[in-house]
């Protein structure tokens, strides 16, 4: 078993989407995050232990990236090579009909293009009953406002993996809370911690998709 999970974190690192993926040239014709994610499922392998190896999968291919060993293009293929790996998961995510304990607005915060974290984030907070209604990436200030007027009683989540774009996430809590100072918001992300939550002006801080259920039960 820990054999297959090493080569999902390998599929991630090196961006091997599926068998039927050209790239990269040396691993051709092998099998990719797609096919060994649905084995790992079948030999019962948690969901949890998966992501873990993917995350793994991408630590290792940031820090290459931070070493100038590979570039942009590189950080794209491991990011589809996850996404291939989360279609797996998401079932295990779901909750099924449960009625909804309320709406939770997300979204990546202006300037910022990743998803994969945010996109984690809603699985896991609809998998425990709530409605997501997600914004996507590069959201302005202005979109979260808008869709906080659009749903009364909402909390709001922000998510951002740059230093640089830390700085536009201070701007879409202050504009929030200037239009709306009852909506709670909860922000998360590689650079955030809990000290630089507070000094935004967010309500909670998540390190993961678990902190932000547990800040969205406590909160209504
Ligand atoms: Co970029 N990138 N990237 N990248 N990228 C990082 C973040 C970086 C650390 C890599 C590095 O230098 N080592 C670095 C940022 C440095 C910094 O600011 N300190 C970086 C850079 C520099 C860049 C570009 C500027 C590169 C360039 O163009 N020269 C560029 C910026 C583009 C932009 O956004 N404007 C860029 C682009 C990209 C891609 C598009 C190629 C791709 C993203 C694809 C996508 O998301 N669809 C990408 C990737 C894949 C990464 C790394 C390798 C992986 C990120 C990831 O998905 N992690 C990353 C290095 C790294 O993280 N080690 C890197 C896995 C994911 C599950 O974790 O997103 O942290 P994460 O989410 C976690 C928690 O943070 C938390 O829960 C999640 C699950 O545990 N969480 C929340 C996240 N949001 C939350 C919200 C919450 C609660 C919890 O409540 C609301």
């Amino acid at each position: 078993m820990s054999d297959l999970v090493e080569k999902i974190t390998n599929c991630i690192e090196r961006g091997k989407i599926n068998a039927a993926a050209p790239y990269p040239a040396d691993l051709r014709g092998q099998e990719g995050a797609d096919e060994l994610t649905a084995q790992a499922i079948q030999e019962s392998v948690g969901p949890d232990v998966i992501l873990s190896a993917c995350n793994e999968g991408m630590r290792r291919i940031g820090e290459r990236f931070g070493r100038n060993e590979v570039f942009v293009p590189e950080l794209l293929m491991a990011a589809k090579a996850m996404k291939a790996v989360m279609a797996h998961l998401k079932p295990f995510f779901r909750s099924g009909s449960v009625k909804a304990k309320g709406r939770f607005v997300l979204g990546t915060v202006a300037g910022d293009l990743h998803d994969i974290g945010k996109n984690l984030v809603a699985m896991v907070v609809e998998g425990n009953g709530w409605e997501v209604v997600d914004l996507g990436v590069d959201c302005k200030p202005q979109k979260f406002v808008d869709a906080v007027r659009e749903n009364p009683r909402c909390t709001v989540g922000l998510s951002a993996l740059l230093t640089t774009t830390m700085a536009n996430m201070e701007k879409t809590v202050k504009e929030i809370k200037a239009q709306f100072p009852e909506v709670r918001v909860i922000v998360g992300g590689a650079p955030l911690s809990a000290g630089a939550a507070a000094q935004i002006g967010a309500d909670g801080y998540g390190a993961d998709p678990q902190d932000a259920v547990a800040f969205l039960n406590s909160t209504n």
